[in-house]
């Protein structure tokens, strides 16, 4: 299922770069059934060698000599799944490490990516120390017939020390995640350079962008219609110059106000090269700022690849279409950006100009030539 949903990501993502080329890739099936095949074979073989050491055992028995030493072997097999998943830990984090999102893109998400380093150093420091020290332990103090185990009831100490250390470092990250926060969703200044508004639906981002006097129209619920999806509310002067743009085009730079809102289920907005995530629920008007510093065409380069786009994607499971739900971002300069603003087409369509009788306006004018051509 995972595979799956990972797959048509990547053939969207592919299709959203190339304009839809047929060379979407695929999951390769075999490898997985080679893999599962492998890992059966590999129980076999333990269970064979197994049973093999068992009747070896009996034999030794039998002829009246001493049996194996099962706490030895016990003890050994301890060490191998040591050294195994250590080196386990230290291929994913060659492999899959090397697979994570390049620089953060966003003035906050630079913070974001230090909290996550000093979590992770964190506790891979307590992963590798007890993992060493548990697997060491069970290998050195094995069973042997010249040592009696030392029976410890309760130690004051022992339990003092392991609940205020886990309990001063836990504490350390959360005060330090809710800073970082704070300084994140920082409410006193609410407005952005520049406000978009981003509504989900099954299975899309629509957005709208203010038209020259910079402010969005207001909306509202009950004005939703096949023409005017967002609802719009036109009786205000400040929705006539809205836009409705396809592609996310944003000033490098500047502070971006995300207005999120979803028509019909959750959804929830996603940006993760810009550390952006927050849920749009339908009713609840939610908004997110941040700043993007890094263009599409530096990040090009510095990836070495040009197909690069920054992408809005849906991060919640919101239906059978979800993963469809995705749009290109494109960071660029400000000159960019406002040769772009000026060719992208109002919200205001002909259709629902028609719609809320806008054409009223023109229409006795058209009226009366034509009476005045059947005048004549
Ligand atoms: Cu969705």
């Amino acid at each position: 299922m995972l595979l799956g949903t990972n797959l048509l990501m990547a053939q969207t993502e592919a299709a959203a770069t190339t304009g839809g080329q047929a060379d979407a890739p695929q999951v390769d099936w075999t490898g997985v059934a080679y893999y599962l095949l492998l890992f059966f074979l590999v129980c076999l073989g333990v269970a064979v060698i197994g049973k093999i050491l068992k009747i070896y055992d009996l034999t030794l028995k039998i002829q009246g000599k001493k049996g194996m030493k099962w706490n030895t072997v016990m003890a050994v097999i301890c060490l191998v799944f040591l050294i195994a998943g250590l080196y386990g830990a230290y291929w994913s984090f060659t492999v899959q490490g090397s697979m994570t999102l390049p620089e953060a893109a966003s003035e906050h998400g630079v913070k974001i990516d230090e909290m996550f380093t000093v979590t992770t150093v964190l506790t891979m420091i307590v992963f590798f120390i007890t993992q060493i020290l548990l697997f060491t332990f069970l290998f050195n103090y094995r069973h042997s017939d010249k040592r009696r185990a030392h029976f410890l009831p309760h130690n004051n100490t022992i339990e003092k020390v392991w609940t205020i250390a886990p309990a001063i470092v836990l504490t350390v990250l959360v005060v330090f995640g809710f800073f970082t926060w704070q300084k994140i969703m920082n409410t006193t200044d609410t407005k952005g350079d520049i406000n978009i508004d981003i509504t989900g639906h099954q299975f899309a981002w629509e957005l709208r962008y203010p038209g020259k006097d910079g402010v969005l129209g207001p909306k509202d619920f009950r004005m939703v219609s096949a023409a005017n999806k967002l609802g719009v509310n036109f009786k205000k002067r400040s929705s006539f110059d809205d836009l409705q743009v396809d592609t996310m085009y944003l000033p490098v730079n500047k502070s971006i106000r995300l207005n999120i809102q979803a028509l019909d289920v959750i959804h929830s907005v996603y940006m993760p090269h810009f550390r952006v995530q927050l849920n749009a629920v339908p009713g609840l008007p939610t908004f997110f700022k941040f700043t993007p510093t890094i263009t599409t065409a530096q990040m090009r380069t510095q990836l070495d690849d040009p197909k690069f786009e920054y992408l809005v994607y849906c991060n919640k499971i919101c239906g059978g279409g979800h993963y469809n739900m995705q749009k290109v971002v494109r960071v660029v300069t400000e000159a960019e950006y406002q040769a772009w603003l000026s060719r992208q087409k109002p919200y205001l369509s002909d259709a629902l100009r028609k719609e809320l009788h806008f054409a009223a306006a023109d229409q006795p004018k058209t009226e009366s030539q034509n009476r005045l051509a059947l005048n004549n």
